[in-house]
């Protein structure tokens, strides 16, 4: 059995290493969900920073729920493998930027104590849509979901993201500590401005003096970021042992590309995220509504046609001409309902998405992606959606997506396999198809009526989009996805 990877100074193989001793850093962002994505994505763009430019920027680490991360990273001083997989073959590098993870359940007054301290001047978060608390049919924050249910019942001990920033804002202002800035870096609509809709909600219940500070000091800067990170595998760990000559139980593997887009608003200052490739613009709402409708629309669309046909990974998908041809078509599609990006090509855009997304070096599972469709439907497909039906353009392609989608929270494949349908609203989910509609127009209304709040009304109303998601749907339901041709 290999050492663990837990110092740099024993890295004598070829592989990449940081720029500057970590050590010597202090820390300036800390992060909620260091999962693989913020492992693959801002994590080495700060430690291409701190190679740059210096400063005290490392990042310290807090998970919500699990304590597996705190498990992989702590033990090696934070230091993990990130494995860069072209088709020309694996690069691995090993990253210096993270430093000690927390388990917020287990410490919450230390991850409180680190949301004061004045050195924290960045908090940012990957913790994926559900976390938020937001109600999809206001835009404000849902009180029954759980976390904003319990953290406004308790604040001084709070269980949720939102809970966990306004606490710690709270604590700054009652210390005279200037704010740190909270950086969202989910794939959610205006990510910054929607965080500050809750954070001013969640603190106008509790200390209207403190929304007001918010209002006025404190910087919500959004962000667009995209990097293909599937999960970690046995591979992905074996693969980083075998080229760093270490065992790493933190290995993360990625694609190539990668691309971060911010405001640059900041209260106390930030990491030169520049040097890791990073953009920074006045407006973030052009790429980050072009990347959510043309890569993440069409990875769901992509999901929910593997999961349905038993085809394992998005490249499986991509595979099957057919199938590539609907995703190529319904980026187009999208590309329609978009206005123009600064210094991007749209047809080009799409092209290269079909690329990465055919990557033959990256295994990304479609079950992985096809995950929580309730939180990720709206700004993905429903949305563009009902632009595009109001603008009298092609909605097929939606249609194939969405039908796709309800097919899989029937919970049957293609093959009558049982699917593991996740989501946080799976029990609305399974009660609305109790009843085992068969009929396109039923399994329709059904799910409609039975998960208020997620189809925008304006679109469930809408008589040609309500004709084609029934053509679809069933089509999907008489021929399966194996069947669809163009
Ligand atoms: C994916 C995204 O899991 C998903 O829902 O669509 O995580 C996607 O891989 C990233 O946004 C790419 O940047």
């Amino acid at each position: 059995m290999n050492r663990r990877l837990d110092d740099l100074d024993r890295l004598t193989t070829t592989v990449t290493r940081p720029d500057y001793r970590p050590a010597a850093h202090g820390t300036g962002v800390l992060h909620f969900g260091v999962g693989a994505f913020h492992r693959a994505h801002q994590a080495p763009a700060t430690d291409d920073a701190l190679a740059h430019t210096g400063g005290d920027w490392r990042i310290e680490g807090v998970s919500l729920k699990r304590p597996e991360a705190a498990k992989q990273l702590n033990p090696q001083n934070g230091l993990y493998t990130l494995l860069v997989r072209g088709p020309g073959g694996t690069r691995a590098r090993v990253i210096g930027a993270l430093g000690q993870v927390h388990t917020a359940p287990e410490a919450p007054e230390r991850v409180l104590d680190r949301l004061a301290d004045p050195a924290v001047r960045v908090v940012s978060l990957t913790v994926t849509e559900k976390a938020y608390g937001l109600d999809p049919a206001t835009g404000g924050l849902d009180l029954d979901h759980p976390a904003i249910r319990h953290d406004l019942a308790t604040p001084d001990r709070p269980a949720g993201v939102v809970g966990y920033l306004v606490q710690g804002l709270g604590r700054r202002r009652a210390a005279g500590t200037p704010p740190f800035t909270p950086l969202s870096c989910d794939n959610l609509r205006e990510n910054g401005s929607l965080l500050r809709r809750l954070a001013l909600d969640f603190a106008d219940r509790l200390d209207p003096e403190l929304r007001r500070w918010i209002e006025r000091d404190v910087p919500f800067p959004c962000t667009m970021v995209d990097r293909i990170t599937p999960a970690s595998t046995e591979r992905t760990l074996a693969d980083a042992a075998r080229l760093t000559g270490f065992a790493d139980h933190a290995a993360v593997e990625t694609e190539p590309f990668v691309q971060w887009v911010l405001e640059d608003r900041f209260a106390s200052g930030r990491p030169a995220w520049e040097a890791g490739g990073a953009l920074f613009v006045d407006d973030v709402r052009p790429y980050e509504t072009m990347k959510l409708r043309m890569l993440n629309g069409a990875h769901s669309l992509i999901a929910y046609l593997g999961v349905l046909g038993g085809l394992e990974f998005v490249r499986d998908v991509m595979a099957r001409p057919a199938l590539a041809s609907i995703v190529s078509r319904h980026m187009r599609a999208a590309a329609r309902t978009l206005e123009s990006v600064p210094g991007v090509d749209l047809e080009r855009y799409a092209s290269d998405l079909a690329t990465r997304f055919a990557n033959p070096a990256i295994a990304h599972h479609t079950r992985q992606i096809a995950m929580d469709g309730t939180q990720k439907l709206p700004q993905r497909l429903l949305e563009p959606a009902l632009v595009a039906a109001e603008a009298g353009s092609p909605l097929d392609t939606y249609a194939v997506a969405v039908a796709a989608w309800m097919r899989y929270a029937s919970g049957r494949d293609d093959h009558g396999r049982s699917i593991d349908v996740v989501d946080p609203r799976d029990d609305e989910i399974r009660t609305a198809l109790r009843s085992g509609p068969t009929s396109p127009a039923d399994i329709i209304d059904s799910l409609v009526n039975g998960v208020p709040g997620l189809f925008p009304e304006r679109l469930a109303r809408h008589r040609d989009w309500r004709e084609m998601l029934e053509r679809q749907l069933d089509r999907l339901c008489s021929r399966g996805v194996i069947g669809l041709t163009t």
